[in-house]
């Protein structure tokens, strides 16, 4: 499959790389990543780089081009497989369409090529495997990306989605000279404001009867201290992470632009995902998320873990 993936970009001579849209540090690092190997192994290559962006922008700028262009191009779409998180003009406009995913929802977007590995911790670890398998150069700045990517998926190697692949793809990036103190210092140095947000979040953190950890973050709160619904959801959620009594943890964020509540679900033991599926969510066993109109129906939420809980209690 890898392979095929390879004989398409041979073919090409242009090539977009897309990736799911408010992207985490794994799709921007799969994207740039395998942009940057890509470019250098394959000169006389188009290469384009597309998507939205956001404060998790350590990488660079993305290239706008053309509905023509996307046309005739082969189209790589990294770490989704989902049409609602991606615009439409990357899953509709191509010559071929590759989708390259370590997440375990069937696609729902029209493809010629799926590359898939729910093993993998990261689309960032895969882009890596590949990119070694085929013997591409691994330079710098796409080692550099591709670390990051895997850091961000695996909460810097801690999660249980990290296997020896992972270490042993890490150390190849290793390899190419990349300085884990500055990756370090650029992504996770707070600043002292953030800091504070993070203990008013974590003031009012409740707990249901069977101790799911959840958060309830209204418009108040996003209006009050100036925060973005995405930061509050994906950023926030790792504050009640790691504390010994509280099995499965829950983030009810409201969102503006969408008028709806993200819900972001954790644990480390519990299937999660089951529940998020019920509401039309997806993503990890122990990792993911939908989202709800009401708050009414968060408390139903709540009601389902507390319940998975009582059935499943470990
Ligand atoms: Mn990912």
């Amino acid at each position: 499959m890898v392979e095929k993936l390879f004989e398409y970009i041979e073919q090409y001579e242009s090539i977009v790389i897309a990736r799911h849209k408010n992207p985490d540090l794994d799709a921007y690092g799969s994207q740039f990543g395998l942009y940057y190997a890509l470019k250098a192994q394959y000169p006389h290559k188009n290469f384009y780089i597309v998507g939205d962006s956001n404060s998790l922008n350590y990488f660079g700028d993305f290239h706008v081009i053309p509905i023509e262009l996307r046309n005739k191009s082969l189209v790589i779409i990294l770490d989704t497989v989902a049409k609602q998180m991606l615009d439409q003009v990357d899953y509709l406009n191509y010559d071929t369409l590759v989708l390259v995913d370590h997440h375990r929802n069937d696609p729902d977007i029209d493809h010629d090529l799926y590359i898939r590995d729910t093993n993998a911790s990261s689309t960032a670890e895969m882009v890596a495997e590949m990119l070694l398998n085929q013997n591409i150069d691994i330079n710098l700045d796409s080692a550099k990306a591709l670390y990051m990517g895997i850091l961000g998926d695996t909460g810097r190697f801690r999660f249980n989605s990290t296997t020896s692949k992972t270490f042993l793809i890490a150390s190849k990036l290793l390899e190419s000279g990349i300085n884990i103190q500055e990756i370090h210092d650029l992504v996770y140095l707070e600043s002292f404001e953030d800091k504070k947000i993070k203990s008013v979040f974590f003031e009012s953190v409740e707990l249901t009867k069977k101790h799911v950890a959840y958060r309830k973050n209204t418009k108040e709160f996003l209006d009050k201290y100036n925060l973005n619904a995405h930061y509050v959801s994906r950023g926030l959620i790792g504050q009640m992470a790691g504390i010994k009594e509280i099995p499965i943890w829950v983030n009810f964020t409201y969102d503006p632009e969408e008028d709806h509540i993200k819900c972001e679900l954790r644990s480390r033991d519990y299937e999660v995902l089951k529940v998020a599926k019920k509401y039309g969510g997806g993503g990890h066993l122990l990792a993911c998320g939908c989202s709800v109109d009401t708050w009414d129906q968060t408390d139903l939420i709540l009601k389902d873990l507390d319940k998975l809980l009582e059935e499943e209690e470990k």
